[in-house]
């Protein structure tokens, strides 16, 4: 029989506070005959609003040893000689209700909604937090502290952890447009980011090569830019049902992840005015292309048409999306002249808060004038931009994605077989090894919501290939989103990512064996 023990601190993101008792460790043996003997039964407790984490943790439990495991709630709760127990402390059930999808949320004890504590020792071991958000976290952190396959033997290090994130958002992005992925595929994206404790997942559901989201009012947009031939190549056909968008957000919502949807205007609308040929200057329809060129198409910011098209789309997507933010796009609007622009976003962006949303938009709408709640979110490779920096100045928060860091659809080398190379190549080194709070000069740690690394799908054609480009490289951005900067070490970060790799093996994710990395 042979123990697989993992450090209390092998974890990704690294926790705040780790603190190993190795006289403490907590024992399961796996072995379910009689002659094992004395092997107390595994059980779960938990009150009954953290019936949904105890069960997850309960299946976890299954999975890792192969014993049953049973489960008891209500008044017994986190008594007794139960194995595992979850406490919840400091909960809010309305506080929680109203920000289940956002997880700004701070609890009662003024802690951020996804702080925990996880302690191990020889009797028992312990989840706590104030809401269901921080005993997600805690059960994504236990995950990594059991081996990734059925072993004889499991022993979980002795100790304890006290942990709560950097930032309130830490997200990733996938772009539905240049190809489109299907619920089945972003399932399992959701899946193995949750796990990395990313939080948000923006959508990007619009672009000259495609339109991925139903909306009722307007047919054609998806009837054609959803049809066959959309995509980069042509190759990425498909979109998403009002009834599959609502089933994702509510998956994501499981998994305490907020789905940001993007709709992209007023540039990047080329299958828009294919599809709606009135909302073209001359009201001539356009043809579709598939091509992977930016900046050609714009919707026209003098038309009346242009409005009320693009405040039907607002307002459905607001209506089916309970998180709180909705992203307008606004990147790359070459062709709209800088008046007109201004004039599109000065009528757009109050939309958003109209059907009660925050705005969040590609930095390049830190050149207008925002309304209060609006939040640029960086994207460029430049040391410095006068318009986050004045924006946040004023008071607005901003989302850190530079490209030469955190995009990952850039190639990890020159030899990468899939990805573009605009923004140079991207290893795990210089994906981990950078810090958002000093990236632009004006824009400093209180002036951001977060960190986000975005995955165009321009040269991907399958999951496969996201999980490829993603993986590892989101676990950078993970742990700097999460963990204290002073505590962050490559070295550190390297040798947990090392062993990271046979659970994604294990969970059939086809990651990128980095040679920066020794991977286990
Ligand atoms: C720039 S990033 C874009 C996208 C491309 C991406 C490819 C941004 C806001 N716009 O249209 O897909 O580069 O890396």
């Amino acid at each position: 029989m042979q123990a697989l023990t993992r450090q209390l601190g092998d974890v990704i993101p690294l926790p705040v506070s780790v603190r190993p008792d190795p006289a403490a460790n907590f024992r399961i043996s796996t072995d379910l005959s009689e002659s094992a003997g004395g092997q107390t039964d595994l059980s779960v407790s938990a009150p009954a609003e953290a019936a949904d984490i105890a069960e997850q943790l309960a299946e976890l439990l299954r999975q890792a040893t192969g014993r049953p495991v049973s489960r008891t709630s209500g008044e017994d709760a986190g008594e007794g000689g139960s194995s595992f127990r979850i406490l919840l402390d400091g909960y809010d059930k309305n506080a929680y209700d109203k920000n289940a999808y956002d997880n700004n949320a701070y609890d009662k004890n003024g802690k951020p909604a996804e702080a925990y504590g996880i302690e191990i020792n020889p009797e028992s071991v312990t989840l706590r937090a104030g809401s269901n958000q921080g005993l997600f976290a805690a059960l994504q952190t236990l995950r990594q502290l059991l081996p990734e396959e059925p072993a004889a033997e499991i022993v979980l290090p002795g100790g304890r952890i006290e942990d709560e994130p950097r930032f309130a958002y830490r997200g990733t992005m996938l772009d539905l447009a240049r190809h489109f992925f299907g619920p089945v595929e972003i399932r399992s994206f959701i899946d193995a980011i949750a796990q990395l404790k990313i939080n948000y997942l923006h959508l990007h559901l619009t672009d000259d090569q495609g339109w991925r989201l139903e909306i009722p009012g307007r047919p054609k947009l998806t009837e054609i830019g959803g049809g066959p031939g959309t995509g980069v190549d042509g190759t990425g056909p498909g979109f998403l049902t009002i009834q599959e968008y609502a089933d994702l957000v509510t998956y994501a919502a499981a998994r305490y992840i907020t789905i940001v949807p993007e709709i992209d205007m007023p540039g990047h609308v080329n299958v828009v005015q294919v599809a709606y040929p009135e909302l073209t200057a001359d009201g001539q329809p356009v043809p579709p292309r598939t091509d992977a060129e930016v900046g050609y198409s714009s919707l026209v910011a003098g038309k009346e048409e242009t409005y009320a098209f693009v405040e039907e789309v607002i307002r459905t997507v607001s209506e089916l999306t309970p998180g709180p933010y909705l992203h307008i796009g606004g990147d790359e609007a070459f062709s709209t002249p800088p008046e007109d622009y201004r004039e599109f976003l000065r009528r757009v962006l109050p939309m958003a808060g109209k059907y009660g949303k925050r705005a969040i938009g590609w930095h390049e709408i830190a050149a207008v004038d925002l309304p209060p709640t609006a939040i640029p979110q960086y994207w460029r490779i430049e040391p410095a931009d006068d318009g986050v920096a004045r924006a946040a100045a004023a008071g607005h928060q901003v989302i850190m994605s530079p490209a030469d860091r955190s995009y990952l659809d850039m190639k990890y080398d020159k030899d990468s077989p899939l990805g573009l190379d605009w923004a140079g190549v991207v290893g795990v080194e210089r994906s981990y090894d950078w810090d958002p709070a000093d990236r632009l000069p004006g824009v400093g740690e209180e002036s951001l919501l977060g960190v986000e690394a975005p995955l165009w799908s321009e040269t991907l054609r399958s999951l496969a290939d996201v999980q490829f480009m993603a993986f590892p490289r989101l676990a950078a951005i993970a742990e700097i989103g999460w963990t204290p900067r002073a505590d962050r070490k490559w070295r550190s970060f390297r040798d947990r990512l090392g062993a990271l790799g046979p659970r994604w093996t294990a969970q059939g994710i086809n990651f990128y064996r980095s040679p920066e990395i020794d991977w286990r």
